[in-house]
């Protein structure tokens, strides 16, 4: 496989030495503490020129931030069954990204659909439909228990819900000081509709004791370390969401068999939350009398520090939270970054915004980077814990440089950050308002 191209430019200089990048960006010397502060208009020029149109709300563009025109382009890749505009982040263990305007489609395509891997999925010779078992154990089952696909789907009901899946380090590429890992942008969600049975209704099956706290799940796939002992990943749920009715066992996306990379054949769905707790190739769930501590549910893995702290603080491991609900984030998937259209056309843009628990009770876009915003059109969700379609027609006042900026707002009022939210060690929960360029001409 061939890696994608190295990422240079900006975005590794920013995360090198962001003064420097500042300097050479904007021309002027940021704020080293907030690198905030407006662009002169030496610098605006200047801007305008790499961008080929004049910013016309320049002056209220932060200075250290790159604009949306400036993205890098990445070499196309090729892996079965997916896009092959989805981007590379790493192929061994395989982390592959959706560029936004590829998540247009209400339901994400199989092709589209992101992937993260931990260690290296099962084979696929090794995956058979027909033999597969998911067991449930732990200390907290009466008497362990275990199921063919076939027992699940004849003795339990089917239910289907559209459920987002984010990655807790979506958005990750932007923190600064920067943290280690998949260096996400904004493509590792998607919303697909999911069928199967639900988790307690099994769990109700084989039989629970009183003490149960936790459920945590086990997949098929193996430690890219080659030790058969280790498990790349077992992460959990707390009993609250595993006994929510959208919480599923999963054996189809958008109504045929799971893509491979994405669970096949069997794969636990708990939508709203960091899609680390999503377990693919599952082949075990065990229910816990404590917090499961299997691989990655360990600090400071999934974890963000209880209290906030300021960017490039060491935070001590007993200070650091477990994720549950993913926060208010939206994207903007058309147009594509980059678009240009005629002064006096009007410009039809949308996208979809999800809550974590919550739902999006607000859509907004701004035009002038955040000083003024404007309503947009928020569709209902299909269902609890799926993604919100948005749309708006956007007019622009003369030719020129622009950003749309997009902002939701959750049913308790949270609205996203403008700009990068608390930074955090490992660098997740980045819910700051996507943007796209777009040029009047
Ligand atoms: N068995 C298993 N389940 C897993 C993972 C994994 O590596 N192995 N990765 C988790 C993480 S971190 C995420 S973000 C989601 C990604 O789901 P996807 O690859 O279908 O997009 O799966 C989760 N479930
Ligand atoms: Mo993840």
């Amino acid at each position: 496989m061939k890696n994608r191209k190295k990422k240079v430019g900006l975005h590794e200089l920013y995360a090198k030495d962001p003064i420097e990048a500042d300097r050479l960006l904007w021309g002027r010397e940021s704020d080293p503490e907030t690198r905030r502060g407006f662009l002169r208009k030496g610098a605006l020029l200047a801007i305008g020129a790499a961008l080929g149109a004049p910013m016309v709300y320049g002056k209220h563009f932060p200075a250290g931030m790159i604009p949306a025109g400036l993205a890098q382009e990445d070499a196309p890749f090729q892996i079965p069954g997916k896009h092959p505009d989805l981007i590379v982040l790493n192929d061994r263990p395989l982390n592959v990204e959706t560029p936004a305007h590829l998540l247009d489609d209400k339901l994400t395509p199989a092709d589209k659909f992101f992937i993260r891997n931990n260690g290296i999925p099962p084979e696929e010779d090794e995956i058979n439909v027909n033999t597969w078992t998911l067991s449930i154990e732990g200390e907290s089952v009466r008497q362990k228990k275990s199921y063919t696909i076939q027992e699940l789907k004849d003795k339990f009901q089917h239910h289907t819900y559209a459920l987002t899946l984010e990655c807790g380090g979506n958005g990750r590429s932007e923190f600064n000081p920067p943290a280690k890992g998949n260096q996400w942008g904004v493509g590792a969600v998607a919303c697909a509709s999911w069928t199967g049975v639900r988790l307690k209704d099994v769990l109700n099956d084989v039989g629970l004791k009183g003490d149960a706290v936790y459920v945590g799940y086990e997949g098929m796939d193996r430690h890219v370390s080659g030790n058969p002992e280790k498990k790349p990943i077992s992460r959990g749920v707390p009993m609250e969401k595993a006994m929510q009715d959208e919480t599923i066992i999963a054996w189809a996306m958008n109504g045929q068999d799971i893509p491979y990379q994405n669970g096949h054949p069997l794969r636990l769905v708990t939508g709203g939350w960091p899609a680390s707790t999503s377990g693919k190739w599952l082949t075990k769930l065990l229910v816990r009398n404590k917090v499961h501590d299997g691989p990655k549910m360990e600090a400071p893995s999934y974890r963000v520090p209880c209290k906030p702290v300021a960017p490039g603080t060491k935070v001590k491991d007993e200070d650091m939270c477990i994720i549950e609900s993913m926060p208010v984030k939206s994207v903007i998937t058309y147009p594509k970054t980059g678009a240009s259209l005629k002064s006096g056309q009007k410009l039809p843009i949308r996208g979809h915004a999800w809550a974590g628990e919550l739902s999006v009770e607000k859509m907004e876009y701004s035009i002038d980077f955040g000083a003024t915003w404007k309503p947009a059109k928020l569709e209902a969700a299909a269902n609890r814990l799926a993604w919100q379609h948005f749309n708006a027609e956007v007019s622009f006042p003369e030719k020129g440089y622009y950003e749309v900026w997009a902002r939701a707002t959750d049913s308790r009022g949270t609205a996203q950050p403008m700009i990068l939210p608390g930074w955090n060690p490992k660098g997740y929960l980045n819910n700051a308002c996507h943007r796209i360029a777009v040029k009047v001409i």
